[in-house]
């Protein structure tokens, strides 16, 4: 049995989660609850985790894992290899640099998330992220016929769950208007089992 560090909230633990599910490995992750705030680094977790961060992989040996990217990749060899990340060749670096795009978007929201919660956000940075976030979505949007037509892998896990987070904490930026075809792939990825059994709540 593996151990996860875990949160209902955090969309890097969804996705390993969703990972588990569609390699049919969620029945030997147990989740622990690991509370984490950026203010209050969580003690024993820094201990198995030097950055403090969620998700954190404990395997049956007490090998640890981190960050979601590694622990996917560990859990699709587990899996045999090549099913969420394809193994080499042009595949493979499409998938990891989409990966990377809707990851980063993901980071990007957290740090926009706790700047603009602050009582005097720094105007430039909000605006930084805007910019950004605006580029980002422009880029899945254009991405999202070819993302679509590429077997299930972790890009798609990725994008989808950043779009459910838009949904979660930004409720306001008007996302699916403005990404007709990216909001409409996404909702039918919502409908997945492994999307439904992992949905982001604030518990
Ligand atoms: N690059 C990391 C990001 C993980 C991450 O930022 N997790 C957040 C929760 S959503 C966290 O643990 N934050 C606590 C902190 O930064 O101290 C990954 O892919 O696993």
């Amino acid at each position: 049995m593996m151990t996860l560090h875990w949160s209902p909230r955090s969309p890097f633990v969804r996705k390993v989660m969703v990972a588990a599910h569609e390699l049919g490995l969620a029945d030997r992750i147990r989740t622990i609850r690991t509370v984490v705030s950026m203010q209050q680094p969580a003690r024993q977790l820094l201990a198995e985790n030097p950055l403090g961060k969620i998700p954190t992989l404990v395997l049956a040996d007490g090998t640890i894992l981190y960050d979601s990217l590694v622990i996917v990749e560990y859990l699709d060899h587990l899996a045999g290899g090549g099913r969420l990340i394809p193994r080499d060749g042009h595949a493979r670096f499409t998938e990891l640099r989409r990966h990377a795009l809707a990851n980063g978007f993901l980071d990007m929201l957290i740090l926009w998330r706790n700047e603009r919660e602050k009582t005097q956000p720094l105007p430039a940075l909000l605006d930084a992220f805007a910019m950004k976030s605006d580029a980002v979505l422009a880029a899945l949007e254009d991405e999202t016929e070819a993302m679509s037509q590429r077997p299930l892998g972790l890009a798609q896990i990725t994008a989808a769950i950043a779009g459910a987070y838009l949904d979660f904490r930004f409720p306001d930026l008007g996302w699916r208007d403005r990404c007709p075809r990216f909001s409409a792939w996404q909702v039918r990825f919502a409908e997945r089992p492994s999307m439904l059994a992992t949905r982001i709540e604030d518990a």
